[in-house]
């Protein structure tokens, strides 16, 4: 089924200079750029799209990197394309995502992990009207 998902390059993505061999590794998968959009993100924007971790004691750090420069918001289409970003990316605690993800090969701790992906259809639909609007 051809999908559509929100995924971010955060802004370590940037400043390391890593965006284009991260979306290189997207079209070689096979998927496509939809939208495309360099944005500097804010607290409230950050407390919605992050609401089942606001209550963490890491979330005022994962602020304060998510708003250290812009991400590049994108709306990503392919097939099975959700499922497969999550694969690309890799798995999200810094000791599990392997060798051969973005995320293993790049990333060196668990907060400043390069790329977020929607993690299920609904929360797809709920993240491209977030970002992108209708
Ligand atoms: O969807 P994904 O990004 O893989 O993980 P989430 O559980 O949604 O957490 C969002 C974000 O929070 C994660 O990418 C890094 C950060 N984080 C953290 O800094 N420390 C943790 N123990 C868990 C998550
Ligand atoms: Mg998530």
């Amino acid at each position: 089924m051809v999908q559509q998902t929100y995924i971010m390059l955060k802004p370590d993505a940037l400043q390391r200079g890593l965006a284009g061999e991260i979306i290189s590794r997207i079209e070689k998968k096979g998927y496509h750029m939809v939208r495309c959009e360099l944005k500097m993100l804010d607290e409230a924007i950050l407390k919605e799209h992050y609401a089942h971790i606001a209550d963490k004691p890491f979330f005022p750090e994962l602020v304060a990197y998510m708003t250290s420069g812009p991400v590049l918001a994108m709306i990503i289409e392919g097939e099975n394309a959700i499922v497969g970003m999550r694969m690309l990316m890799g798995a999200t605690k810094f000791g599990e995502a392997l060798p051969g993800t973005i995320r293993g090969d790049f990333a060196n701790t668990t907060t400043e992990n390069l790329i977020h992906g929607s993690d299920s259809e609904e929360t797809a639909a709920i993240e491209i009207k977030r970002f992108f609007g209708e």
